[in-house]
């Protein structure tokens, strides 16, 4: 079976693979592998109505395979919440990660410990080759750190220090992140019903 992930992140791909790669019932493709795919505007007010569309969008090019979207973001009390849909842009429209991360971190400096306090969201929409949708959705929380620390992962990963840690995620690593983060909680859902539906063993 071929697994079409619709992403253009390369972190989020390679934390995908670490995974699915080991469920031998699948070929895990990705929309860059797509030579004429172009992305849709990110232009849902949730990430549920992003994941669809980005799932949506490689739906069109291959439909008989499964394909699943992705949406997450970070989600700070002391910033009501923000940047949640709007994390990966929050510096601007083609804001890098250490961008982001910088604003973020001005945005808390003066903020309470309650302030600082978060959570990364991750929200999946998987489209099967029968063509029905199944959500998935995880969840990690933490506070963010007082300055940015660590090498590993993408985005938000050097400045999240997980509850019940003292690391941050891009300190912790990717074995860390296997087990525990937003996206691994919604992709064990997922695997969980593709067992049940002994599409996988
Ligand atoms: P695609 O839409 O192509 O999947 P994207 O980077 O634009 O790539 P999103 O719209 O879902 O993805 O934005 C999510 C942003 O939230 C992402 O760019 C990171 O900045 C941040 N983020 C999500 N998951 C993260 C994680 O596990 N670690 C660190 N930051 C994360």
């Amino acid at each position: 079976m071929e697994l079409w992930i619709a992403t253009g992140n390369k972190g989020k791909l390679e934390e995908y693979k670490l995974t699915l790669n080991k469920v031998p019932e699948f070929k895990v493709y990705s929309q860059a592998d797509l030579p004429h795919f172009t992305p849709r505007p990110e232009d849902g007010a949730t990430f549920l109505d992003n994941a669809r569309i980005k799932a949506k969008s490689v739906k069109a090019l291959k439909s008989e395979h499964w394909i699943l979207g992705e949406d997450s973001g970070l989600e700070v009390a002391g910033l009501n919440n923000l940047p949640g849909v709007h994390s990966a842009r929050y510096a601007g429209p083609h804001a890098r990660d250490s961008e982001n991360t910088a604003k973020l971190l001005k945005m808390v400096q003066i903020r309470t410990a309650a302030n600082r306090q978060a959570q990364f969201k991750c929200v999946t929409v998987v489209l099967t080759p029968q063509n029905e949708e199944w959500v998935f959705e995880g969840e990690l929380k933490g506070q963010i750190s007082l300055k940015a620390t660590g090498t590993h992962g993408f985005g938000y990963d050097s400045i999240f220090i997980p509850d019940g840690e003292t690391k941050t995620l891009a300190e912790l690593g990717p074995a860390y992140k296997l087990q525990h983060s937003h996206r691994a909680h919604a992709l064990a859902q997922f695997l969980d019903k593709l067992r049940s539906g002994s599409f996988i063993i």
